[in-house]
Parts: structure tokens; C-alpha cells; sequence
């Protein structure tokens, strides 16, 4: 073959392809390339979803470590301090806003620390709002989840307010002890965090 031969040949393919590529498409298949569009459009809304969740677990980790470096780490617990005085209720919606809830020590390891903690970010203050409370059913005291708790440490001849004291706060002029207390009274708290 000669290179007449070559270029009609060349041009010929060229022809070919282009006739291939402008086929009329087939009646459905229209429709076809529709759905893949939505199972496209349904992949990346999935993927951007995912992503989504990933930036918000992020987030709340993120804000999780900056609260326990500004409050302190004890096993799986980080405590954060706060030194504004509030009802036992507001305390603990400030706290559920935070992502947390009112400090509730499970036990004599949890108390000591909240505890020393409050003393070291709370100089000069004696009580504090423990995520403790007897308001549903007098004498019964649950945690802020309505949960039982089974770890107490009530002073000598607490809790002794009856129906009139419902929240329980920790006493640092009794080492640590608890006492039940008006849930309207304003005292500082420190809040909760449960690390993943
Ligand atoms: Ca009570």
C-alpha cells in the first residue's frame, strides 16, 4: 500500500469513528444514562453525608480536648470547672449544652478527684452541683438521666432536707462529703465529659 493508500485508509477510520460516536442513541437508553445520573448524584450525596458526620465527630472531639486541657483527665472522664453560680437545673442545661452533664463520681476514685479538682479550679469555694437528685421520687436519688446510682457519700446525717432538698452538692469543708441541698439555690458546678 501506497501513502495515498495509508491516508485513505487514515481517513476512512476516522470517518468510521466518527459515525460510530454519533449513533442515534437507542430509545431507553436516555433514560439509562438518567439513573446513572441519580445513582451518581444518590453516590455523592452518600459520600458528602459521610463526610459530613466525620467533620461533626471531629468537631465534638476537637471541643472535647479543648475541654479536657482547659479542665483535667481522670481514666475516662475529663471534669471542667465552672465559676458562675446557677440553679441545679440551668447548671446542668449549661452542661447538656456542652455535651456533658453535672459531674456524678461513681466512685470513692471519681469523688477525690472532682473533688481535688474543684479545689484547684474553684479556690475559696465549698459546694458544688453534683448531677444528683431525689425531685421524682423523695429519697430515691438518681443521676441527671433518671438512672440510679449506686455509689454514695453523704455527710454525717445527709441527706436530711426531705422534700424541700433535692440536689445534691459536694461539700469541700466536709473533705469531699455530700449534702442534699434546695435545687434553687445558686451555687458553681463543674461538668461531665464522657471521652469515646
Ligand atoms: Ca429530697
Amino acid at each position: 500500500m501506497g501513502r495515498t493508500g495509508l491516508l485513505v485508509l487514515l481517513v476512512i477510520s476516522l470517518l468510521l469513528m466518527d459515525q460510530f460516536e454519533s449513533q442515534p442513541l437507542k430509545p431507553n437508553s436516555g433514560k439509562k444514562r438518567r439513573s446513572k445520573e441519580k445513582e451518581k448524584d444518590a453516590d455523592l450525596k452518600t459520600q458528602i453525608d459521610k463526610l459530613w458526620r466525620e467533620v461533626n465527630s471531629l468537631k465534638e472531639m476537637q471541643a472535647l480536648q479543648t475541654v479536657c486541657l482547659r479542665g483535667t483527665k481522670i481514666h475516662k472522664r475529663c471534669y471542667l470547672s465552672f465559676d458562675e453560680s446557677k440553679h441545679f437545673h440551668e447548671a446542668n442545661e449549661d452542661c447538656i449544652a456542652k455535651g456533658g452533664t453535672l459531674a456524678t463520681p461513681r466512685n470513692i476514685d471519681e469523688n477525690n478527684a472532682v473533688r481535688d479538682y474543684g479545689k484547684k479550679s474553684l479556690p475559696g469555694q465549698t459546694e458544688f452541683w453534683l448531677g444528683i437528685t431525689d425531685m421524682v421520687t423523695e429519697g430515691k436519688f438518681v443521676d441527671v438521666n433518671g438512672i440510679p446510682i449506686n455509689y454514695f457519700n453523704w455527710n454525717r446525717a445527709q441527706p436530711n432536707g426531705g422534700k424541700r432538698e433535692n440536689c445534691a452538692l459536694l461539700n469541700q469543708s466536709a473533705q469531699g462529703k455530700w449534702q442534699d441541698e434546695v435545687c434553687r439555690s445558686l451555687k458553681k458546678y463543674i461538668c461531665e465529659f464522657i471521652i469515646p
